[in-house]
C-alpha cells in the first residue's frame, strides 16, 4: 500500500455513519424481495424462527469478527488481511479472504444489478398505475420482461450508472451522504406500509403468518435455506464489512453497533414481511409464489387496492432504495483494492469495476433469453452465478474469517479491538472459534450434496 493511500484513508464522520452505512448494505433485495418468498415457500414462522437463531448466532458474531479485521487491518479485504497475517505471524495466504469477497461482491453485483433492473422497470410502470387486469396478466408481464433483452440491459445500466455515482463521491461524500438520505427514508416508507396494512389490509393473518411459531413445521431444508440467507442479508463474506469496517474510528463499539445493526437488518426484513404479506393475505394471493412474489402479486393488488396507486410507487421506492445502498456496498471493496494495489484514483478505479460488472451483467441479463441455452454445471448463468457466491463463496469466506478471527489472531489483538466485558467476550470468542465454524461446515456440505 502506498503511503499516501494508507494516511489518506478517510473516515466516517461518526459512529451514527457507520451504522446507517452498514444498515445500507444489509438491508437490500435480500431482506424485500428474498426474504418474504423465501418465508413463504419454508413454511412462514418456522423459517422465521431459524432465521432469527442464525442471525444471532453464526450472523452477529461474524459481523462483529469482519468489522474487527477491517478496523484493525485498515485496509481492502486484501492489504488488511495482510497486514493482519503479518501481525499474527501467520502466512499471507489469508489474503485469500480478501480476494474471495471481492470476486464473490463483482459476480453478486453482476445479477444483483439485474435484479434491481427488474425493480426499476417495475418502478416505472408503478408510477404510471398498474392497470387492473386478470391474475396471469401480471404473470405474463414479468415473463415479457424477462424475455426482452432491450428492457433488462436498458435497466441494468441505469441502475449501475446509480451506483457508480455515488461511490465516485467517495466515502463520506458520496456513500455516507446517501445513506443518510434513504436510509431514514426507507425506513420511513416501511413503516407507513405496515401502517396501511393495519389499516386497509390483513396485518393479523400476516402476523400469524410469520410469527405464530410451530416448531414442527422445521425440517432441514428450512434450516439451510435460514442459514445460508443469514449470510446473505448481513453481507458476510463480501469484503463490504471489512471495507466498512476499515473507515470507523477507533472509538466505536464494536459489539453494540454489530448488534444494532443486524437488529435493524431483522427488523426491517420483519415489517417488509408483515407489510408484503398484509397486502397478500388480504387480496387472497398465494404467499408461496416464488422469487416473482413481489413483482407478480404485488403489482395484482396494487391495481386493485385503495389508494394503490401512490402505495406502489412508495414501495417499489423503498426496494430500489434498499437495492442502491446494498450495491455501493459490493463496489467499495473492489474500489478500495484498485486504488491501494494499483494507486488508481477512485474515479479511474470506479470506471474500471463498474465496467467489469456492467459486462457481465448483460450477459446475466442474456442469460433469460437469447442465452438461455446457454449452462454451467447445468445451471443458466443467473443460477450459477446465484449458487457459486451465496452457497459457496460466503460460506467460505465465513468459515475462513471465524477460522482466522477465532484461532490464528493473537487473543490479546482481538480482545483489544472488541473491547467488550470479558465473559460476554469469552461467549462471542467461543461461538466464533467452534459454533460458527461448525454450522458453516454443515450448510457447506449440505450445499456439496453430502449430507442433506
Ligand atoms: N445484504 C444485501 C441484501 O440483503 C446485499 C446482499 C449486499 C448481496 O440484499
Amino acid at each position: 500500500m502506498s503511503e499516501q493511500a494508507q494516511t489518506a484513508r478517510a473516515h466516517w464522520s461518526g459512529r451514527w455513519a457507520f451504522f446507517l452505512v452498514t444498515v445500507g448494505s444489509a438491508v437490500g433485495l435480500g431482506n424485500i424481495w428474498k426474504f418474504p418468498y423465501m418465508t413463504g415457500s419454508n413454511g412462514g414462522s418456522a423459517f422465521v424462527l431459524v432465521y432469527l437463531c442464525c442471525i444471532l448466532g453464526i450472523g452477529v458474531p461474524l459481523l462483529m469478527a469482519e468489522s474487527m479485521l477491517g478496523r484493525r487491518g485498515q485496509g481492502s479485504p486484501v492489504g488488511s488481511m495482510r497486514v493482519l497475517a503479518d501481525e499474527a505471524g501467520a502466512t499471507r495466504l489469508w489474503q485469500v479472504i480478501g480476494y474471495i469477497g471481492i470476486v464473490g461482491a463483482f459476480l453478486i453485483l453482476s445479477f444483483y444489478s439485474v435484479v434491481a433492473g427488474w425493480v426499476l422497470d417495475y418502478t416505472w410502470q408503478a408510477a404510471e398505475g398498474f392497470k387492473a387486469l386478470p391474475k396471469e396478466a401480471f404473470a405474463e408481464a414479468f415473463g415479457a420482461l424477462l424475455a426482452s433483452p432491450g428492457r433488462l440491459i436498458f435497466w441494468h445500466t441505469v441502475f449501475m450508472a446509480m451506483s457508480a455515482l455515488v461511490v465516485l463521491g467517495g466515502v463520506t461524500g458520496g456513500i455516507e451522504r446517501a445513506n443518510k438520505i434513504m436510509m431514514p427514508a426507507l425506513f420511513g416508507i416501511l413503516v407507513f406500509l405496515v401502517g396501511y396494512g393495519a389499516v386497509a389490509a390483513d396485518l393479523p393473518a400476516a402476523w400469524r403468518f410469520l410469527f405464530h411459531f410451530d416448531p414442527s413445521a422445521i425440517n432441514r431444508s428450512v434450516l439451510f435455506a435460514a442459514m445460508g440467507h443469514a449470510f446473505f442479508t448481513l453481507s458476510l463474506g463480501m469484503g463490504a464489512i471489512i471495507t466498512y469496517g476499515s473507515y470507523l474510528e477507533r472509538d466505536v463499539s464494536i459489539p453494540r453497533t454489530g448488534l444494532a445493526i443486524a437488529g435493524a437488518d431483522t427488523l426491517v426484513a420483519l415489517l417488509a414481511g408483515l407489510a408484503i404479506f398484509s397486502i397478500v393475505f388480504a387480496q387472497g394471493l398465494e404467499p408461496a409464489a416464488g422469487p416473482g412474489l413481489i413483482l407478480q402479486t404485488l403489482p395484482l393488488a396494487f391495481s386493485q387496492m385503495p389508494g394503490g396507486h401512490a402505495v406502489g410507487l412508495l414501495f417499489f421506492v423503498l426496494v430500489v432504495f434498499a437495492a442502491w445502498t446494498s450495491a455501493i456496498s459490493l463496489l467499495e471493496p473492489g474500489v478500495s483494492l484498485l486504488n491501494e494495489r494499483f494507486d488508481m484514483g477512485r474515479k479511474q478505479a470506479v470506471v474500471v469495476l463498474c465496467s467489469g460488472v456492467w459486462l457481465l451483467g448483460i450477459a446475466v441479463a442474456l442469460s433469460f433469453n437469447d442465452w438461455s441455452g446457454f449452462t454451467l454445471f447445468g445451471l443458466g448463468l443467473f443460477d450459477f452465478l446465484d449458487t457459486l457466491t451465496t452457497k459457496i463463496m460466503m460460506p467460505l469466506a465465513g468459515l475462513l474469517i471465524a477460522l482466522f478471527a477465532g484461532w490464528t489472531m493473537k487473543r490479546a489483538h482481538v480482545f483489544d479491538e472488541i473491547r467488550m466485558g470479558s465473559r460476554v467476550f469469552v461467549l462471542w470468542y467461543n461461538v466464533v472459534r467452534y459454533l460458527s465454524p461448525v454450522a458453516i461446515v454443515i450448510i457447506f456440505l449440505n450445499v456439496v450434496g453430502v449430507i442433506g
